[in-house]
């Protein structure tokens, strides 16, 4: 590295990783051709459920009155409250300021009008190719949900494939509620009874395996509550061992566990009403040692769960770990995290998903995350020029996209 200057190698180490496309390993973007289900633009951006959360705590209203109101309405309350009538420092407000000025909006203005003037002009496509542009985003990993009934009817019916947008099939149902999954399975044909017998177990591994041939899926994945454990005596886990497994195997896809979540917490709240609570990092442990076979990634939401999940993926290959999840996607807990991953891990995990509901989140996110990847690599880069280590931009760049892009595709090929 020719880099004298700590600034100089902060400089190098940040270009690398602004100009290193990424490969967004769970968002919740869909292609084009799924219409409406791929939101968009500065009403969408508003009523993200992050900044529904902020408001509520704020505005004069209840969650059922604000529901009732039409999106376009929602969106001006949440920008009165929560822009106008106190500065938006959060992480979800900074968000679409973000947003707005990276697509040459002047943010100054204030003017929402005008900022809605602008999104109405593109269309899906055209807005898709900005957003991807503007964010340096490769492709996007959508959440398939093969039980929602819109999202099903897109599948049966067929459609030509983006390749931007890459499929990955969401079991929350079969495993998190069984009786009622086990009833539409039932009401599609499948042979299941509510008790897990042979049969029942056999027409679930042959839905999942129709589901990823249907949808090319490059994994399966779950939200877990922080009460999960493997082994335990539920359905759930049953499931996981039975067909889950499996059917994972058979297919070279791994089982992504998104772990921590306790939904719900404030019903009336909705979508905006999900919690956090310490996740059971010796499952994961078992799962990785029961299952060697098997390719797990796994992410976590609690930061009190972080350390213990980095020492225990330094001792499972087919573990991958992803991601700050949701509530641990804001600056000061990525910085956090990112180190000790890094330091635990050296380049072998994946430090960001977007999480993306709205195509634009994708310019915030990794805009905002990008730069603290980049100060956690520049730092740790200064450290080994103190030991006369010679580093050159391209050993940079490498090393930016095994963390943006390749490590997740390499996991995935294996
Ligand atoms: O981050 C979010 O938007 C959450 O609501 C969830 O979607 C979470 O990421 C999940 O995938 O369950
Ligand atoms: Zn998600």
């Amino acid at each position: 590295m020719t880099a004298n200057t700590s600034s100089e190698l902060h400089k190098t180490v940040l270009k690398a990783v602004m100009h290193t496309p990424v490969v967004d390993m769970h968002t919740h973007l869909f292609a084009p051709a799924f219409g409406d289900m791929l939101l968009r633009g500065i009403d969408e951006l508003l009523t993200y459920h992050y900044l529904i959360a902020e408001v509520m705590r704020v505005a004069p209203i209840t969650a059922d009155a604000f529901y009732a109101m039409s999106k376009r309405a929602q969106a001006d309350l949440i920008w009165r409250e929560l822009f106008i009538e106190r500065s938006p420092v959060s992480e979800a407000c900074r968000g679409v300021l973000t947003v707005l000025t990276r697509l040459g909006l002047d943010t100054a203005s204030r003017n929402l009008d005008e900022f809605r003037g602008f999104f109405d002009a593109l269309d899906a496509r055209d807005h898709v190719d900005l957003a991807f542009r503007t964010a340096n985003l490769k492709a996007a990993v959508m959440t398939n949900d093969p039980f929602d009934d819109v999202e099903r009817g897109v599948w049966l019916r067929g459609f030509d494939p983006d390749d931007r947008f890459l499929p990955a099939l969401r079991i929350d149902p079969l495993l998190n509620d069984w009786p009622r999954t086990c009833e539409k399975l039932s009401g599609w044909g499948y042979k299941v009874e509510t008790t897990l017998n042979q049969p029942t177990l056999a027409a679930i591994r042959k839905f999942l395996a129709e589901w990823l041939d249907r949808t090319k899926a490059l994994y399966m994945a779950v939200s877990l509550p922080p009460n999960f454990a493997f082994p335990e005596e539920s359905p759930r886990a049953e499931i996981i061992e039975d067909c889950v497994l499996p059917v994972a195997l058979e297919y070279g896809v791994p089982f992504a566990m998104m772990m921590g979540v306790k939904r719900g917490v404030n019903p009336a709240l909705r979508l905006a009403s999900d919690g956090v609570g310490l996740a059971d990092v010796d499952s994961v442990v078992r799962l990785c040692g029961s299952f060697p076979k098997n390719k797990f990634m796994v992410t976590m939401l609690a930061r009190e769960n972080q350390h213990e999940l980095a020492v225990v993926t330094r001792k499972f290959a087919n573990l991958l770990l992803f991601g700050c999840w949701w509530f641990l996607n804001n600056p000061s807990l990525i910085d956090e995290i990112t180190r000790t991953r890094i330091e635990l891990l050296g380049l072998s995990f994946v430090p960001q998903h977007s999480d993306a509901r709205v195509l634009d989140h994708v310019i915030y996110k990794w805009d905002h995350s990008r730069r603290i990847i980049a100060d956690v690599l520049a730092d740790k880069y200064a450290d080994l020029l103190e030991a006369d280590w010679a580093i050159d931009e391209h050993e940079i760049q490498r090393d930016a996209q095994r963390l943006l892009e390749t490590n997740f595709r390499d996991f995935l090929a294996r």
